[in-house]
Parts: structure tokens; C-alpha cells; sequence
């Protein structure tokens, strides 16, 4: 039989290239930094000390070189968890599958995903400007109901939320998948606090915010924010986390989610200098990934 992957399951352009990030194998380093807005991949790239690769098609920039000898690659992935399947799906494709005879390897690499991501506390003592590594993502997208993934979830995690958030009327269904821990270890310092990420498919009212329209579901982020599972607490919202976690392991990757937290959605409050905060949160970032 032939286990050949079709044109239309692994699309390649005329070039050769994957289809939505535009790359050939060899384009992309094993640290792979994401970064969901296209304008902070030069950010990052910025601090490289040469760029030898600059591609991108729709939202999805790239830009790999060497930062203290060290090489990297730094991608945009836009927003949101369907484009991190896209994203994530692709980078695989460019490390553990064969263009030309279009097989899976049998030898696998590992990549290292981190993620440099703003994000909104829900907790009142995380102020605005602080950093957030997330132990684990809540997706409270469908995304990993797509993929044969229980064996990557914290399905106990699942449960005592399931339990205590009681949304069956609702009809949604979180995923949990916790960070990898030897990455997390790497990233981990006094400046950077842990907790539980809530990953949705919407800004406005997947995340409680109500500008016109109502929300179904009533004090969405408080009750949210009472969770408590293992001493750590539900601490923030953004739209990529859960998704990376749970592409990334069943991939046989490491991820972990890094978030400088600009807004906090229980005083209200919005940094006055988020690009500041960002820009601190890469150097962080950089700086650990250079020592590793
Ligand atoms: C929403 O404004 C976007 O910002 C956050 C969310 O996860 C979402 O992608 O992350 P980035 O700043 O990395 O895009």
C-alpha cells in the first residue's frame, strides 16, 4: 500500500515550500520562539546577531539566525488556536516528513516551542507588566477534540473543572495539556510567577468582555478566577497556549507559554507601556534560551 502523504494532505507550493508558512526544511531552527503579532517578529530578531532566513505569506512571518551562537528561529503565528494547528502541524511537517518522498521519517526531531505572548490577568494581586508562565492551558476551544489526544491530557486536571465549573448547558468541553516541565525549568526564575492559562477562540466574549452584545455564560472570569487545582490558581486568558501545548506533545515536541500580562481583567487596569513589557519579556526569553 502506499503510505505516501497526498497533495492534498501535505500541501507543498510550486517551490517546494509548506503551504501557509512558506519554508523549506532546513529554514527553521530546533528553538522555535512564537509570537502571535507579525510586527514582533523583528522584535526578537532584532537582538539575533545575524538573520540568515526572512520568509512569510499572510500573517505568518519568519526570521532564523543566530543569537550568541546560538540558532533560532522566531515565527508570527496571528491569532488564535486554529492558526496555531496550522502553524504547528507545519513545523513538524518541515523537521519529521520527507518533501520528496513524501513519507514520515522515521527518525524523529524534537523541536522547542516558546511562546512570547501578551495575555490578561484574571486575578487582581497579577499586576499589569509582570510575566506569566503557564503551567497549564485550559482550552476552552474544541481544537484537541480533533486529534486522538487523551493520552497528552491532564484529564484529572478536566474533571475537577468540569465539576466544579458545572457549564453543562453550555455545551463546551475544556481541554487541559500542562507545559513541559524541563523547558518550564529553563524558563523558570524569581521574576516569572506560575499559573493555569485559559485558552478561547474570541477576544470580547470568550473572555467576559462586554462591549454591545450579552454574555450566555454570567461572571464568565470570576468563576474562572475561583479555581484552584494543586495550589495553582486559573491566572489569565489569552488564545494560543492550550493549542500549542497539546499540538506540541502529541507531536513529541516541547512548548511552554510565556505571557506578559498587559491587562488585568479584575481592576480593569491596562499597562501604559506594554510594548516596554514585551520588549523586557523577549529579553528574558533570550536570554535563557541563550544559556540553556
Ligand atoms: C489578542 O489581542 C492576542 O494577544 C494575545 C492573545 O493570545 C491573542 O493572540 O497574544 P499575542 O500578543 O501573542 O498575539
Amino acid at each position: 500500500m502506499d503510505s505516501s502523504l497526498g497533495n492534498s494532505e501535505l500541501i507543498l507550493n510550486p517551490d517546494g515550500s509548506i503551504y501557509h508558512l512558506n519554508l523549506h526544511p532546513g529554514d527553521i531552527a530546533h528553538t522555535i520562539i512564537t509570537v502571535g503579532d507579525q510586527n514582533r517578529v523583528h522584535e526578537v530578531s532584532k537582538y539575533f546577531d545575524s538573520i540568515e532566513v526572512k520568509k512569510s505569506k499572510r500573517e505568518f512571518v519568519t526570521h532564523t539566525g543566530y543569537c550568541s551562537g546560538k540558532r533560532i528561529t522566531v515565527i508570527s503565528t496571528g491569532i488564535g488556536t486554529d492558526n496555531i494547528d496550522i502553524v504547528f502541524n507545519e513545523l513538524d511537517a518541515l523537521v519529521n516528513i520527507d518533501f520528496t518522498s513524501r513519507q514520515i521519517k522515521s527518525e524523529k526531531k524534537q523541536l522547542n516551542f516558546i511562546r512570547v505572548g501578551t495575555s490578561g490577568s484574571l486575578q487582581a494581586d497579577i499586576p499589569v507588566d509582570s510575566f506569566l508562565m503557564s503551567a497549564a492551558g485550559i482550552g476552552f476551544d474544541n481544537l484537541m477534540h480533533f486529534y486522538d489526544s487523551t493520552d497528552v491530557r491532564n484529564t484529572e486536571l478536566e474533571s475537577h473543572l468540569t465539576n466544579y465549573l458545572s457549564w453543562d448547558d453550555y455545551h463546551i468541553h475544556p481541554y487541559v495539556v500542562d507545559f513541559d516541565e524541563k523547558l518550564g525549568e529553563v524558563m523558570r526564575s524569581n521574576r516569572i510567577r506560575l499559573g493555569i492559562t485559559g485558552t478561547n477562540s474570541g477576544f470580547y466574549g470568550p473572555q467576559g468582555r462586554v462591549l454591545r452584545l450579552q454574555p450566555a455564560i454570567p461572571d464568565f472570569n470570576e468563576k474562572l478566577a475561583g479555581f484552584t487545582y494543586k495550589n495553582l490558581k486559573i491566572t489569565n486568558l489569552e488564545m494560543e497556549t492550550a493549542a500549542m501545548y497539546g499540538i506540541a506533545k502529541l507531536h513529541g515536541h516541547r512548548a511552554i507559554s510565556l505571557n506578559a500580562i498587559i491587562a488585568n481583567r479584575a481592576t480593569s487596569e491596562f499597562s501604559k507601556d506594554g510594548k516596554k513589557t514585551i520588549d523586557e519579556l523577549i529579553q528574558y526569553t533570550l536570554e535563557r534560551i541563550v544559556k540553556s
